[in-house]
C-alpha cells in the first residue's frame, strides 16, 4: 500500500466553514444531506481542483450554489468526489448520499449496534457519510438535524447543545436538531438514534454554568450506568481543579454501545463508548473494570480539550491529543486512588505492550513519519510512551512550569489544529528552556538502554555513579533519572551531589559520573524512581542489593521493582532463593494490613510476557512457563503460613455492601493473590479453597478471582466452575467474555480444542469486537505457550480469525494480527511457524489495507 509522508504535509486547497446536515436515520438506506459552506484557503493552492474524500458511499445529488453540476464538470465514485475547476470565490455545494447503517460491519461511519444507531467517525469514517474534506486540519461549525422513526429511536443526540425538535406531522417519524458552535474536524462528529436509557445529573463548571449530564444505556441497564456518571463527574470537576479546564456546553453526554472497535470516542460533547467501559455493577463487574471505567471516561471527557478544543493537524501528530490525554487520565486515577498502585500498574502495561513493539518490526516514533493505515497507529507507543513523554517534561520542568506551559498550550492553540512543536513551543516560552534535545523522544523509535555503575571510597566517603546510555547512532536522549541512595538501615539522607536537584539528575551526555559526598557506607543507588524515564535499567545489582531496596527504599515503586528484579533473576538462573521468600514474607507483615494494594503487586510474579521482555536469548514459552511455575511453587510453599492468615484477615465481614473504592479493592486483591499463590504451591488445598471462595463470592471480582486460580489447575472442580459461571451469566454477554478470556488462557495443549468449541457458543460472534478480543485475543496475547505452540496450530487458530475478519472488520482483524509482532524473537521452529503464516496471510487476494500493512511490516 502506497505510504503518506509526515514531510508532504501540506494546507487544505478549501476549507469547510459550516456544514449542515440532515439525516433521516433508516435501517438500510439513510439519507444524508449535508450542505457544505466552502471557500477556498489562502493557505493553500489557488485554482486548485476539488478532491473531497469518499469510501463506500452512493452518491444521490450534487449541487453546487443551489444548482446542478453539469455532467463532466465532476467525477464520482464509491471512493471520492472531484470538481476539477471548482469556483474560486465562496460557494456551498449540497451533497446527498445514501448509505446502509445495517450493512455496516467495519463499524467505522454510520452504522447499527443492537438497533441503535451510531457513528464512529475517528480516524476517516466521515467519509462514508458523506463526501468531504475529511482531515483534522478541516474545522467546520456542524448543525446536525436527525430524524428517525419515534418508535424505532426515540433518543436523537448529536454533538453540541440541542436547538429545536419534535414530530414531523403526518408521519411516525419525529427529529432533533442539535448544533456545535465549536469548530471541529469531521472526525470529531458523531450522532445516536435509538431506544436507550439515561441516568442524568446537573454538574455547575468553575465559571458558574450549569451542564446537563447524562449516560444512555440499553433499556433495563440504567443502574449500572450510576458509576460512569459518577466519573464523569469527578473528571470534570478533576480538570478544572488540576488543570483550570471547564466545560464549554449545555449537555454533555455518554452513550454506551455493544459493538464498537475500539473502547471509546471523544466526540465533542457526545462520547459513545464501547458497553465495556460503561457499564458496571458489583454482580457483573470486578474492580479492575471499575477503574478502567473511571479512567476511559475520564480520558474521554478530558479530550474536550486535549483534542477537541485544541485538535491535531495531521494524522501524525495523534500523540499530540492520545500521550497527552492518557498522561492526563493517569494523573487523575492516581489522584483518585494510590499513587504508588497506580504508577506501577501503568508501568505494568508500558512493559508489557509497548516495549515489545518498540523492540519488533511494528516499531516506530512516537510521532511516525509515514504510515500506510492510520488506524494501525493508534499504539501502546502512541498512547503509553507519548504519555511517558509528557510525564518526563513535568519532571524537567517542574510542576509550576509545566501547569504554565499547558495554559498556555490551550490559549495559544484553541480552536486551531496543532502540532508537537506547537506544544513543546509553549513550554519554552514558559520555563525559557531549549527543549530542542528533549523533542527527539518523539521521533527516535526504540527503547534507550540505561546502564549504571558505581563505585564507595571508604576513606573519600564518596560514591561515584557512573550512567550511561545507549540507542542508536543518534545524539543522546534527556533523559531524568530520579534517583536516592540506600544504605544498610535505610536512606543515606546525609549524602549529596551538586547535580541532583529535588532527587532528579538530567542525563543528557551519553555518560556521566555524578559524585556524592558524605556517603559513610557502601550504598545502594536506587534509580530511576518512580520509573522516570521509559528506559530498560541495568544496574548490575546483586540479589542482597535488591532485598536491601525492597526493604528499606522510599519510594514504593522501586521497592516493587526491587521485587521483580529478583523475580526475573530467580527465573533466569532456575534458581531457588530462600531470602526471596523471607523478605516477601517481611513485606506482606509490614504491608499486608497497611497497603494491601500494594502488598499484591509485589506478590505478583512477573508474567510469561514480562519475562520474555527481559530475555537476552531466544524466546522459549515453555522453558519461561516451567521457570515462572517453579517459582511460584516455591514461593506457595514457603510463604503458605503467611497466606493462610492473610486469606483468614482479610476476608470481609458478612453483610458489608460491596465498595469498588481503592482500598475495599486492594483487600480483595491481595486475598486473591493469597489464594492463587497457595494454589500454586498445593494444587489439591487451592482447588478446593477456590472452589469454595467461587462458590460462596458476593460480587464479581472474587468469583473471576477464584475462576482464575481454578484454571490453573486442570480437574473436575475447574470445569464445574466454568459450567456454573456459564449458566449464570448466560445472558450478560459482557460478563462471558471473562469466560472466554479465562479459557483461552490456560496453558494447557486442549486449549485449542476448548478454543474451537467456545467460537460455536452461543453468546460467540465473530461480529462483535469484544468477543473476538475476550476469546481469541486473549488467547494472543496472553497464553504465550499456546499461542506459539512448535506446531504453529495456535498461530493458525488466530491467522483463521485474522482471514475471517478481513473483509468484514478490517480495523478489529488487524489489530489481532499485531500479536505476530515478536515473532522474531522466538526459538527456531517457532518462528519458522510463524513466518509462514504471515507470509500466507499477506498474499490473501484482496487483503484490507489494514491487514496488509500489519502482515507486510510484520515481515519487513
Ligand atoms: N477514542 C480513542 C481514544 O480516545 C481515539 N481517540 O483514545
Ligand atoms: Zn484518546
Amino acid at each position: 500500500p502506497p505510504l503518506i509522508h509526515l514531510a508532504d504535509y501540506r494546507p487544505s486547497d478549501h476549507l469547510i466553514e459550516r456544514v449542515d446536515l440532515d439525516v433521516r436515520l433508516d435501517p438500510h438506506r439513510t439519507r444524508i444531506t449535508a450542505v457544505l459552506s466552502l471557500r477556498p484557503n489562502p493557505a493553500g493552492e489557488a485554482g486548485a481542483p476539488l478532491r473531497l474524500d469518499g469510501d463506500d458511499l452512493r452518491l444521490v445529488a450534487l449541487d453546487l450554489d443551489g444548482a446542478p453540476l453539469a455532467p463532466g464538470s465532476f467525477t464520482a465514485g464509491p471512493q471520492g468526489l472531484e470538481i476539477a475547476e471548482p469556483p474560486q470565490r465562496p460557494f456551498t455545494l449540497t451533497i446527498v448520499t445514501e448509505v446502509d447503517p445495517t450493512a455496516n460491519t467495519k463499524l467505522m461511519g454510520l452504522y447499527r449496534s443492537g438497533g441503535v444507531y451510531c457513528t464512529q467517525c475517528e480516524a476517516d469514517g466521515f467519509r462514508r457519510i458523506t463526501y468531504f474534506l475529511d482531515r483534522p486540519d478541516v474545522l467546520s461549525v456542524y448543525t446536525t438535524r436527525i430524524e428517525a422513526d419515534a418508535a424505532e429511536a426515540p433518543v436523537l443526540l448529536g454533538n453540541g447543545d440541542p436547538v429545536e425538535g419534535g414530530p414531523v406531522p403526518g408521519t411516525d417519524r419525529h427529529y432533533a436538531v442539535w448544533h456545535d458552535p465549536h469548530p471541529k474536524p469531521a472526525y470529531l462528529f458523531a450522532l445516536v438514534g435509538g431506544r436507550l436509557d439515561p441516568v442524568e445529573t446537573t454538574f455547575r463548571t468553575l465559571e458558574g454554568r450549569d451542564v446537563r449530564v447524562a449516560v444512555h444505556v440499553e433499556p433495563g441497564k440504567a443502574e449500572r450506568a450510576a458509576y460512569a456518571l459518577d466519573a464523569v463527574i469527578r473528571s470534570m470537576r478533576w480538570d478544572e481543579e488540576a488543570f483550570g479546564r471547564a466545560y464549554d456546553l449545555a449537555v454533555f453526554n455518554v452513550v454506551a454501545v455493544s459493538d464498537f472497535n475500539m473502547g471509546a470516542m471523544e466526540n465533542k460533547g457526545l462520547n459513545i463508548f464501547n458497553d465495556k467501559y460503561v457499564l458496571a455493577s458489583p454482580e457483573t463487574a470486578t474492580d479492575a473494570d471499575y477503574a478502567a471505567i473511571e479512567a476511559i471516561i475520564a480520558h474521554e471527557y478530558f479530550h474536550n480539550w486535549s483534542g477537541n478544543r485544541v485538535t491535531c493537524r495531521d494524522w501524525f501528530q495523534l500523540c499530540l491529543k492520545e500521550g497527552l490525554t492518557v498522561f492526563r487520565d493517569q494523573e487523575f486515577s492516581s489522584d483518585m486512588r494510590s499513587r504508588a498502585v497506580h504508577r506501577i500498574a501503568e508501568v505494568r502495561a508500558l512493559r508489557a505492550r509497548q516495549f515489545p513493539e518498540d523492540a519488533g518490526p511494528l516499531r516506530h516514533p512516537v510521532r511516525p513519519t509515514a504510515y500506510a493505515e492510520i488506524n494501525n497507529f493508534y499504539t501502546a507507543t502512541v498512547y503509553e510512551k507519548g504519555a511517558e513523554i509528557v510525564r518526563m517534561l513535568k519532571t524537567l520542568l517542574g510542576p509550576e512550569a509545566f501547569r504554565a506551559g499547558m495554559d498556555r498550550y490551550y490559549a495559544d492553540n484553541d480552536g486551531r489544529a496543532a502540532t508537537v512543536e506547537d506544544f513543546l513551543k509553549a513550554f519554552e516560552a514558559e520555563s525559557g528552556r531549549d527543549l530542542s534535545a528533549f523533542a527527539q523522544w518523539y521521533a527516535r523509535p526504540g527503547t534507550p538502554q540505561l546502564t549504571a555503575s558505581g563505585r564507595h571510597d571508604a576513606t573519600a566517603r564518596t560514591y561515584d555513579l557512573t550512567l550511561a546510555q545507549s540507542l542508536d547512532d543518534g545524539e543522546p536522549l534527556v533523559i531524568p533519572v530520579a534517583l536516592g541512595l540506600v544504605g544498610a538501615g535505610g536512606a543515606l539522607d546525609g549524602a549529596t551531589c551538586p547535580e541532583v536537584r529535588d532527587g532528579v539528575y538530567v542525563l543528557a551526555a551519553r555518560e556521566a559520573t555524578l559524585r556524592f559526598s558524605e556517603v559513610p557506607e557502601p550504598p545502594v543507588p536506587s534509580l530511576l524512581r518512580g520509573f522516570s524515564a521509559p528506559v530498560r535499567l541495568q544496574a548490575d545489582l546483586s540479589e542482597g542489593d535488591h532485598l536491601r531496596l525492597l526493604a528499606h527504599d522510599t519510594d514504593p515503586f522501586n521497592r516493587w521493582q526491587a521485587a521483580q528484579s529478583v523475580a526475573h533473576a530467580l527465573m533466569r538462573g532456575g534458581s531457588a532463593s530462600a531470602a526471596f521468600a523471607e523478605a516477601l514474607g517481611r513485606l506482606l507483615d509490614r504491608e499486608g494490613a497497611r497497603d494491601p494494594a500494594f502488598a499484591a503487586l509485589a506478590l505478583a510474579i512477573p508474567s510469561e510476557g514480562e519475562v520474555a521482555n527481559e530475555m537476552r536469548a531466544e524466546v522459549d514459552p515453555d522453558a519461561i512457563h516451567a521457570a515462572r511455575s517453579a517459582l511460584r511453587r516455591e514461593l506457595g510453599l514457603a510463604l503458605r503460613p503467611r497466606l493462610d492468615a492473610l486469606w483468614d484477615a482479610l476476608a470481609e465481614a458478612p453483610g458489608v455492601p460491596y465498595s469498588p473504592d481503592a482500598a475495599a479493592a486492594g483487600r480483595r486483591a491481595l486475598r486473591n493473590a493469597a489464594l492463587d499463590l497457595v494454589a500454586a504451591g498445593d494444587p489439591q488445598t487451592g482447588a478446593a479453597r477456590a472452589a469454595a471462595h467461587f462458590e460462596a463470592a458476593t460480587n464479581m471480582t472474587d468469583r473471576l478471582a477464584a475462576l482464575g486460580t481454578l484454571a490453573l489447575i486442570p480437574g473436575e472442580a475447574r470445569e464445574a466452575a466454568f459450567a456454573a459461571f456459564a449458566e449464570r451469566y448466560a445472558e450478560e454477554p459482557l460478563v462471558l467474555d471473562k469466560w472466554f478470556a479465562v479459557q483461552a488462557m490456560i496453558p494447557e495443549d486442549g486449549t485449542l480444542a476448548r478454543i474451537a468449541r467456545l467460537t460455536a457458543h452461543p453468546a460467540f460472534a465473530l461480529t462483535n469486537p469484544n468477543r473476538v478480543r475476550a476469546l481469541i485475543g486473549s488467547f494472543a496475547f496472553g497464553n504465550p505457550t499456546q499461542f506459539a505452540r512448535p506446531d504453529g496450530a495456535g498461530f493458525a487458530l488466530v491467522a483463521d480469525t485474522v482471514r475471517a475478519l478481513d473483509s468484514t472488520n478490517p480495523q478489529v482483524a488487524a489489530k489481532l494480527l499485531t500479536a505476530f509482532g515478536s515473532w522474531r524473537r522466538l526459538k527456531k521452529t517457532r518462528a519458522c511457524k510463524a513466518e509462514e503464516i504471515l507470509k500466507q496471510i499477506k498474499t490473501i487476494p484482496g487483503l484490507s489495507r489494514d491487514v496488509a500493512d500489519i502482515a507486510a511490516r510484520s515481515l519487513a
